[in-house]
């Protein structure tokens, strides 16, 4: 197994980082970058430092660290939307997007610090004879400063996101309400590529497409401004909070190895985890829920997202238990209906055990949700989920998504954070 893990990640290295799938993801994205870079640390500690370094590289002055670094040797039309959609280097000048380097204009969630902290403790001496850490800090720091400053779109101290590809779960139910309000572009407009590479019942659907499409093009279209403009979706979302709270832990050690202060970072990991709880608990619904910030109120539907603050140390007990509880009852069944945790409600109005991020397990999300059960003391259900991450993973050649019901692919095969997370699990 690790074996088969070893040959997916090194086979989906290009030189300076790692394509999620090389046919239907052909460049670099930034959440991927971190899960891949903390499943490489165990094969290359060099290489997954030079992961994340490739993506830090391509940060804007503004601070924020875009979604897609995009490769220019890979043709424009194998990914939609490509460089001459997004356009970087001219339409984000202001906001200081790379000249040299085309990127997309969006984030994703902010895993990178705690995939440093993992990339150097796994060889220490290494790490700092680079000065890895040392050189990786004031971007990092930057990074959050980005989402602090531009993105507390609520005023809670919540950071919220413009399009539903930044949180990475890209056509969940969740957003359905928020979506409503946007218009779509046209559908002679664009040209999907990712229909060449996928089954179009695993995607999702055109009229998807159409609103990202239309919302990225607005933000373009505005110079990438996050303020003194008008956003049509804004959305303060659990899972993308929970893992900068846990970022912000991350470099609070990263602090403590470099000789800085960690006693801001700890205190900002507190306050995201306050806020987390006192903004977008649910009791009723036993899981945390994302916020639409435009009307004010709560999206009810069940997604893992409302999940992912499990991950979080200094979770309130009780928060915890529920979290627990949710996750192996009815909605999410856990240890019963699925081996996995889907990744919306299986009770809910829109789930489908094959669309995208409306139903199916992702090995990324059930990596964060294992470490989170050992944290709360639930090291039974830990290790029972650890065997069932492994087991579905190879079952499925290493599949970018499963069904959470049968365990079939869905989506690509020899998806790099799928073996990146199987070798992390098995060191
Ligand atoms: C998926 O998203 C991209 C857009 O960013 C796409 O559908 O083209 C999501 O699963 C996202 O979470 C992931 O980072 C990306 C690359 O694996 O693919």
């Amino acid at each position: 197994m690790r074996r088969r893990a070893a040959e997916v990640l090194l086979g989906n290295w290009t030189g300076a980082s790692t394509v999620p799938s090389p046919a239907l993801y052909p460049h670099q994205w930034s959440w991927d970058s971190a899960f891949i870079a903390i499943g490489l640390r165990h094969l290359s500690p060099e290489r997954a430092q030079r992961e994340l370094e490739t993506l830090l590289a391509a940060q804007w002055d503004d601070g924020r660290v875009p979604h897609i670094v995009f490769n220019p040797a890979v043709p424009l039309g194998a990914y939609f939307p490509s460089p001459d959609f997004w356009r970087s280097s001219t339409a984000g000048r202001a906001a200081g997007a790379p000249a040299a380097t085309e990127t997309s204009g969006i984030v994703q969630p902010p895993v990178h610090a705690l995939a440093a902290w993992l990339v150097h403790r796994s060889d220490p001496d290494l790490s700092r004879r680079r000065g890895f850490l040392e050189r990786a800090w004031p971007a990092l720091v930057a990074w959050h400063d980005y989402l602090r400053r531009c993105r507390d779109f609520g005023g809670d101290g919540l950071a919220a996101v413009l399009h539903p590809w930044e949180p990475g779960m890209d056509n969940s139910p969740c957003w359905d309400e928020p979506l409503d309000r946007v218009e779509p572009a046209p559908a002679g407009s664009f040209r999907r590529a990712d229909l060449g590479h996928g089954d179009r019942a695993d995607r999702p659907t055109d009229l998807d497409y159409g609103r990202y499409v239309a919302l990225a093009a607005h933000y373009r279209d505005h110079g990438y401004r996050d303020a003194g403009t008008e956003h049509a979706f804004v959305v303060e979302d659990p899972g993308f909070n929970a893992l900068l709270a846990l970022s912000e832990n991350a470099l609070a050690a990263i602090a403590g190895e470099l000789g800085r202060d960690a006693a801001p970072h700890r205190s900002r990991a507190r306050r995201l985890t306050a806020a987390l709880v006192e903004r977008l608990w649910d009791e009723e619904a036993g899981l945390f829920l994302c916020r639409d910030v435009r009307t004010g109120t709560l999206v009810r539907d069940r997604s893992v997202t409302g999940l992912l603050p499990l991950a979080l140390p200094s979770l309130p007990g009780p928060v915890a238990q529920a979290l627990v509880r949710t996750m192996t009852g009815p909605h999410f069944g856990l240890g019963t209906a699925c081996g996995l945790v889907p990744s919306c409600d299986l009770r809910g109005r829109a789930f489908d055990a094959s669309r995208y991020w409306r139903g199916p397990a992702w090995f990324n999300v059930n990596w964060l949700l294992e470490r989170g059960l050992r944290q709360h003391g639930e090291t039974g259900l830990a290790d029972a989920l650890e065997q069932a991450v492994l087991a579905s993973a190879g079952g499925s050649g290493f599949a970018e998504y499963v069904d959470p019901h049968t365990g079939q692919a869905r989506g690509a095969t020899g998806f790099s954070w799928t073996a990146a997370v199987v070798l992390d699990l098995l060191a």
